[in-house]
């Protein structure tokens, strides 16, 4: 009996478990119902009482040691009570994290706004679900403008003095613009913009603008003209030339389309332009006197320029891309194509 407690004594003193599963096996093994202590102690029934009194004490000891080791044991594994699989092999390589790519609007949109930023330009945002007024009203267009149909804009609620509707371009930032900020006034707007389109290669209800204001004191069409020049040579690299052609909107008079030379062909014409030597990018005028002064600005002191461009066109002339809905499909063979455009 002396060395069997001895034996198990030293057993206990020496124990070691990896993981919670382990001290679970030691405690059963010595412990359990079936275990070297409790059989121990089973036999210690039978004896005599001196042979009682001579291990009673030794005996009572080694259950306290082990039930005490067992406890610490515990306690010590309880954070590896889970880990019983394959220990983690620290020297293996990460799981690789495929690296995202920026969407070419998005690329497109950041140039145009850090060329504008450069040029001293305020960034501005407003709502996509906009007023009648914001929207149309206050930008000069007629009561029976063909956008005021609902064949041409999304409204959200309609038969009412001043609906709620999907703004169509964000021209109505730039009127809030003109309510709210002091004069003079240099602020470019991007975001997106909805139209009641059939969706195609070449139109989309989902399209993206930045468009620009400018209004001070004798902002003449040669300032808007500059302005647009400087632009389209940071944009398009230093050759770039402009053209203008008379055009027409309700906000601006006059009203001019933006050619650049193609930078492809570089004016011999291809089929990118079409054999013109020239790309359409963007639409720009005179602010209408009507259109400051609905936003309290007085036409007679003030003057301005306004321009606006779609971007999945700019980015379509950019990387030749011959379908709008590309943008909008989220097929990462598209957009994993513009990996290399991350900048940042
Ligand atoms: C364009 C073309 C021409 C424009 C006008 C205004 C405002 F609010 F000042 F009247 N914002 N944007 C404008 C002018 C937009 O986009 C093709």
């Amino acid at each position: 009996m002396k060395e069997e407690i001895e034996k198990l004594m030293e057993q206990v003193r020496n124990l070691a478990c990896a993981n919670a599963k382990d001290v679970e096996e030691a405690r059963v093994r010595l412990l359990g119902k079936k275990g070297e202590i409790t059989k121990l102690f089973d036999e210690f029934r039978t004896f005599s009482p001196e042979l009682k009194r001579e291990f009673g004490k030794k005996i009572n000891e080694l259950k306290q040691a082990a039930t005490a080791k067992i406890e610490a044991l515990k306690e010590q594994t309880a954070s590896t009570a889970v880990s019983d699989g394959p220990k983690e092999d620290l020297s293996m390589p990460g799981t690789p994290v495929p690296l995202g790519s920026r969407h070419p609007v998005s690329i497109v949109r950041q140039q145009i706004v850090d060329i504008f930023r450069k040029f001293g330009y305020d960034v501005a945002e407003g709502p996509e679900i906009e007023d009648d007024y914001h929207v149309f009203e206050a930008l000069n267009f007629p009561p029976n403008h063909p956008a005021r149909d609902m064949q041409d804009t999304f409204f959200v609620s309609a038969g009412h003095l001043n609906p709620l509707l999907l703004r169509t371009h964000t021209s109505s930032v730039q009127v809030r613009a003109m309510e709210t900020m002091k004069l003079p006034i240099r602020v470019i707007c991007p975001g997106r913009v909805f139209r009641n389109e059939a969706i195609s290669a070449r139109a989309h209800c989902i399209f993206h603008q930045v468009e620009g204001l400018y209004i001070d004191e004798n902002v003449t069409f040669a300032d808007l003209k500059q302005a647009i020049l400087l632009f389209a040579r940071e944009m398009f690299g230093p050759e770039t030339a402009i053209r203008m052609r008379p055009s027409y909107f309700p906000f601006t008079e006059p009203s001019s389309e933006v050619d650049v030379s193609c930078n492809i062909c570089h004016g011999k014409g291809c089929n990118i332009c079409k054999g013109t030597g020239w790309l359409e990018i963007m639409g720009c005028g005179m602010v209408d006197p009507n259109v400051l002064e609905a936003s309290g600005i007085d036409s007679k002191k003030y003057s301005g320029f306004a321009f606006g461009m779609g971007l999945e066109r700019i980015a379509m002339l950019k990387w030749q891309v011959n379908d709008l809905r590309h943008y909008f499909e989220n097929d990462l063979r598209f957009l994993s194509q513009f990996k290399t455009a991350i900048e940042v």
